[in-house]
């Protein structure tokens, strides 16, 4: 089994990375405890956001998107997010102006975002330029492999500006593309590596 260890993070540190102000820490909260050269530790917060019908998930299509519904991916997510020292804030909206808003307002209050932009993936230049905007780490997220299903959906305008992209792993891709967030910041590694 892979041992994880955490190192602290300092506030100055995650602000250099993601140019924003953590929420406080309880100095008994989880892995990111208190160092005796770091005066304040952060909780770093991830965005997780789901575009178009995805809170259908479980309802309808379940051949191709499993049984698993939004409500326990968030769960999921949450459980995983504790065990990297990570907050979780979780979204779904079926507009894009709406998912360009909340891309625009994560800057200075999320270190990184995982996005699983559905449909608008393969039309959606508004949300590219809208992460590009905010200059923070975007992991890109896919249920399905979109590579092995139509064309048109092989185009990701999401995956040009994206960190990196996961697909075809169904729910389990969330939890990959938050350990690649934390793993991006700098907050998880490998024992050895740090
Ligand atoms: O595989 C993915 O996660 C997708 O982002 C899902 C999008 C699709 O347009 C992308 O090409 C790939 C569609 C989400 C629709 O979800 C539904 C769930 C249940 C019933 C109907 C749609």
């Amino acid at each position: 089994m892979m041992v994880r260890h955490y190192r602290p993070v300092r506030a100055a540190e995650l602000q250099r990375i993601a140019g924003m102000d953590f929420c406080p820490r309880p100095a008994n909260a989880g892995p990111l405890a208190l160092s005796a050269n770091c005066d304040r530790t952060m909780t770093p917060s991830v965005l997780i956001l789901n575009g178009p019908n995805l809170n259908l998930l479980g309802t309808r299509q379940p051949e191709v998107y499993g049984r698993a519904t939004l409500a326990d991916i968030e769960r999921d997510c949450r459980a995983k997010a504790d065990t990297l020292g990570l907050a979780v804030d979780f979204r779904q909206s079926n507009g894009e102006g709406t998912l360009i808003d909340w891309i625009h307002a994560a800057r200075g209050t999320h270190a990184g975002i995982v996005l699983n932009a559905g449909a608008y993936t393969h039309t959606s230049i508004a949300i590219m330029d809208a992460i590009s905007s905010v200059e923070l780490p975007v992991i890109e997220v896919h249920l399905s492999n979109i590579h092995r299903r139509e064309p048109f959906r092989h185009q990701s305008y999401i995956s040009k500006v994206a960190v990196g992209m996961i697909c075809g792993f169904g729910p389990f891709g969330y939890q990959i593309a938050l350990e690649a967030i934390a793993n991006h910041l700098g907050i998880a590694t490998p024992r050895g590596t740090a």
